[in-house]
C-alpha cells in the first residue's frame, strides 16, 4: 500500500513511533531467525524452523492484541509474533542452545515449540494443529468467565487438512468463541503444494461453510494483515465470534533446517518469491513517506544486531541443564 497517503501523521491509525516500532519487531524477528541457522550450521543448535517471510503476517496480528491480557497458541514458524507478544531474542537462544533458562520449557521440547505464561502464550504440541483444539477450549473458558480477552492460535494452511481444524473451527462458530484462526499460508507443506491440499483457492473460502466470516489477505502488506486483525479482534471481543484470517505468506527459507527446497522448487520460483519479502516492502514503503529517515533502518538493524549479540553471549554462558532433572514434568515432579 502507499504509505503516502496518510503520511506524515502515521496509517492505519498507528502513529509514526508504531509503525517503526513494527519495523524494528519485523527486523528483530528476522535477524533472531538468521542467527538461530547459523547457530544450526555451527552444529551449535539441533534444529531450526524459521519464521522468514512471515513476519508480516505475525507483527500485523501481534499489534492488533492486548500483550499480557489476549492469549496466543502459536505454531512453529512464529518467531516475530511472540516477540510482539513479549518474548526476548534471549528466551529463544536459550532454546535453541538447549540451556536450562529456556523459559519455553527448560529445554525439553524441540526448539520452536513456544511458551510464556507470563505472556499468555501456550505451547503447541509437535503434531501440527492440535494448538486448534487448545484455543478453542481456552476461548471457550475466556466466554464462560465472562472476559472480553481473546486468543489466536495460528497454522499453516497444511495444517488444515487435519480433522482438529474442522472440529475447532465448526465448535468456535456454534458457540461464537472469541478466537482468531491465523492461517499462514506459504503454499507449502514441506514438499506438498497448497493444490494438492484443497480444491479451493484460500483456505478463507471455507469460512462460509463452518459460518464464520473469512478474510484472506496479502500477508506481505502488514498493514493490511494489521487492519484485517484488528476487525476480527474488535468482533471476537464485542462477542462477534470467531473469525478466520488467512495471510498470505512466502516461505524465504526450506521448511525447516532439514530440508532443501531448492530439490522441490524450481530457481524461478524461489527468485520470485523473494520479490515479496514483507521487511523490504515496508522499508521501502516507510522511507518513501519518510517515516524512516536516511540511514535509520540501518540505525534500527545495527541496535537489533547487539541485543542478538549480547542475547547470545548471555546465552553461550548459561549452564545446560542438570541430567537429574531430566525427568521432571515428564512423569511428575522428580
Ligand atoms: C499430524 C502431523 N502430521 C505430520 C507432521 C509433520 N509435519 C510437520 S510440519 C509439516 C508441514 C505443515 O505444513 P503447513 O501446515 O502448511 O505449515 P508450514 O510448515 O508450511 O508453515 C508436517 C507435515 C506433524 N508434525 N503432525
Amino acid at each position: 500500500m502507499a504509505l503516502t497517503e496518510s503520511a506524515p501523521v502515521g496509517v492505519a491509525g498507528l502513529t509514526r513511533d508504531r509503525l517503526r516500532a513494527m519495523y524494528r519487531d519485523m527486523l528483530l524477528g528476522r535477524l533472531l531467525d538468521q542467527r538461530v541457522l547459523v547457530l544450526n550450521r555451527q552444529g551449535r543448535a539441533p534444529f531450526a524452523i524459521s519464521g522468514q517471510g512471515h513476519e508480516g503476517a505475525q507483527v500485523g496480528v501481534g499489534y492488533a492484541l492486548r500483550r499480557d491480557y489476549d492469549w496466543i497458541i502459536p505454531y512453529y514458524r512464529d518467531i516475530s509474533l511472540v516477540l510482539v507478544m513479549g518474548m526476548e531474542p534471549r528466551d529463544q537462544l536459550l532454546a535453541a542452545l538447549a540451556k536450562a533458562g529456556d523459559p519455553n520449557s527448560g529445554a525439553r521440547q524441540m526448539p520452536a515449540h513456544y511458551s510464556s505464561r507470563r505472556h499468555n502464550i501456550v505451547t503447541g504440541g509437535s503434531p501440527v494443529a492440535t494448538q486448534i483444539l487448545h484455543a478453542v477450549g481456552v476461548a471457550q473458558a475466556f466466554k464462560y468467565r465472562g472476559e472480553d480477552r481473546v486468543v489466536v492460535a495460528t497454522v499453516g494452511e497444511g495444517g488444515t487438512s487435519e480433522g482438529d481444524w474442522h472440529e475447532g473451527l465448526n465448535w468456535a462458530a456454534i458457540h461464537r468463541l472469541p478466537v482468531i484462526f491465523l492461517v499462514e499460508n506459504n503454499g507449502f507443506a514441506i514438499s506438498v503444494p497448497q493444490s494438492l491440499q484443497m480444491a479451493v483457492e484460500h483456505v478463507a473460502d471455507r469460512a462460509a461453510g463452518y459460518g464464520m466470516p473469512g478474510v484472506s489477505v496479502d500477508g506481505g502488506d502488514v498493514l493490511a494483515v494489521y487492519r484485517a486483525a484488528s476487525e476480527a479482534v474488535d468482533r471476537a471481543r464485542r462477542g462477534g465470534g470467531p473469525t478466520l484470517l488467512e495471510a498470505a505468506c512466502v516461505r524465504l527459507q526450506s521448511h525447516s533446517s532439514d530440508d532443501d527446497q531448492r530439490r522441490y522448487r524450481s530457481a524461478e520460483d524461489l527468485a520470485e518469491m523473494r520479490r515479496h519479502d514483507p521487511l523490504e516492502r515496508f522499508r521501502a514503503d516507510l522511507e518513501s513517506s519518510s517515516i524512516l529517515a536516511d540511514g535509520e533502518a540501518d540505525q534500527i538493524r545495527q541496535e537489533c544486531q547487539s541485543l542478538i549479540d549480547e542475547a547470545q553471549a548471555e546465552a553461550d554462558q548459561a549452564p545446560a541443564p542438570d541430567p537429574d532433572t531430566a525427568l521432571r514434568y515428564v512423569y511428575g515432579e522428580a
